[in-house]
């Protein structure tokens, strides 16, 4: 099993994140990883109530999630496989926190759509929050790939626009749907077919969406693991999504999270590379909590 990405992190890889908000990451990791999360997937789909909590799209979908926070392959692979090399590196921050892990699983025919919406529902503001999305199965236009707004995380983060509580509560996306076909629209869609060992990356302003399930054969399983780098702060604000186990009202507004068991480092910059987080250090604080036993 891979400890290291199977494949560099390029200077290209970093450049479309910050352009687009979203970067494909081919062959990250490798077909035991893989089978070892498709594996623990089948127990998953098979009794989710079992294994962590279901929501919010459970039924339309399975959607299940902190399969982390129990031993097994799920926390194996967050603690000990590159997804926070991967997410640190592509991002530019110093470390990296899991808080949340989400199953999606599309079986074969299932027609609910995902609707368009962004993830800035979480208790954070900043703009290191973002959801790295593995692919467990083939994933293509027939049986539900994401599609993205390229580029409109720029738009969110320059007019301070999020949903609901997260934001000043008026604030809606427009039609992307009614925007597909306009040529003035100024962003363009993306999406890519997946093989098991792919990923999205994506930052936590991007809209995504995607289609039901029509091929009669193929399910589409795949594998969010949200965290957060240097640049992300408590919102306690009321209204936002909950963190199991976090007493989210408790927590002091515009303060980088302390490593916690229910937010662990998952992933330092080594000592003896340089630092990329140019913000306010918390890194600094932070890897020698990781570091200390
Ligand atoms: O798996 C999907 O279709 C949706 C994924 C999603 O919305 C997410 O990871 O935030």
């Amino acid at each position: 099993m891979n400890k290291y990405p199977l494949n560099p992190i390029t200077a290209e890889h970093i450049a479309t994140y910050r352009q687009d908000g979203v970067v494909c990451l081919r062959q990250m990791f490798d077909a035991e990883w893989i089978e070892a999360l498709k594996s623990g997937a089948q127990d998953v789909i098979a009794d989710p109530q079992a294994y962590g909590q279901t929501g919010p799209s459970h039924g339309a979908m399975t959607s299940v999630s902190f399969l982390w926070r129990e031993n097994g392959p799920f926390r194996d692979f967050v603690m000990n496989s590159p997804v926070g090399e991967i997410v640190g590196r592509v991002i530019e921050a110093d470390t990296i926190q899991i808080f949340h892990d989400h199953l999606f699983h599309k079986p074969a025919k299932s027609p609910s759509i995902m609707q368009w919406h962004a993830d800035h529902l979480w208790p954070f503001t900043g703009t290191m929050i973002p959801n790295i999305w593995i692919a467990l199965t083939p994933v293509n236009k027939e049986n539900g790939r994401i599609e993205f707004v390229a580029g409109y995380h720029k738009f969110c983060i320059e007019t301070g626009s999020r949903f609901g509580p997260a934001g000043d509560g008026a604030f809606c996306f427009p039609d992307f749907e009614a925007q597909r076909d306009d040529p003035d629209f100024p962003f363009k869609f993306v999406t890519w077919d997946l093989q098991p060992g792919d990923a999205v990356l994506f930052h936590v302003d991007i809209p995504h969406y995607s289609k039901g399930n029509d091929s009669d054969h193929l399910p589409r399983t795949g594998l969010a693991v949200r965290t957060i780098g240097d640049d992300s702060y408590w919102c306690p604000a009321i209204g936002l999504t909950a963190i199991a186990g976090v007493n989210v009202q408790a927590m002091p507004a515009g303060v980088h999270p302390a490593p916690s068991a229910e937010l662990p480092v998952i992933w330092a910059r080594p000592a003896d590379e340089p630092r990329v987080w140019t913000g306010a250090s918390v890194a600094g604080d932070i890897r020698e909590a990781a570091e200390t036993p």
